[in-house]
């Protein structure tokens, strides 16, 4: 008999490789509270029958939460999210052109409903993509919410009351 498959909850897509450095802010976070995640590059431009595929098979491969981050015409969160009913995350990926405010307005304004929960602007969107996806798998899950409120508070203890070397 073979073994039992692991459900893995969290999808991280990114429309490419390009996006990585970013996207693995959002793994490291996972990585840091306990959540298993798989990653794959998925472009809606470039690679769209791919697209399809992963949109309408997320939830029977078992994911919970998609977090998706592209970059200039980011189009990838918003079709993700027209395909599946999971909640879908997204991530504007700084672009050089425009510094990713094309990102995160491709991804933003979202058409009543069909939502796209959008987070900021690089590093810190693609990190707090990953705490939220915590979050949601957390209400399900009560050793998740007590590692999620362990690492809210070992942050608060981070931050000095006065700043150093004044
Ligand atoms: C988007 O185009 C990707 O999400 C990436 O942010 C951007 C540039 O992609 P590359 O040309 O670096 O592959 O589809």
């Amino acid at each position: 008999m073979s073994a039992p498959v692991a459900i893995v909850p969290v999808a991280i897509v990114m429309g490419s490789q390009s996006d990585w450095p970013t996207m693995k802010r959002a793994a490291a976070m996972l990585d840091e509270l306990g959540v298993t995640y798989e990653a794959r590059i998925v472009s809606a431009h470039r690679t769209p029958d791919r697209l399809h595929a992963f949109g309408k098979g997320a939830a029977d491969e078992g994911f919970k939460v998609v977090i998706a981050g592209a970059g200039g015409a980011a189009h990838l969160p918003g079709m993700i999210a027209a395909l599946t009913h999971l909640p879908v995350l997204g991530v504007p990926v700084q672009s050089k052109a425009l510094s990713g405010q094309d990102s995160l307005l491709s991804i933003v304004q979202m058409p009543a409903g069909v939502p796209v929960g959008t987070l900021a602007i690089g590093d810190a969107g693609a990190a707090n993509a990953g705490i939220m996806a915590a979050s949601i798998l957390a209400l399900e899950d009560a050793d998740l919410a007590e590692r999620l409120k362990a690492f809210r508070a070992a942050q608060t203890a981070r931050v000095a009351e006065k700043p150093a070397d004044q």
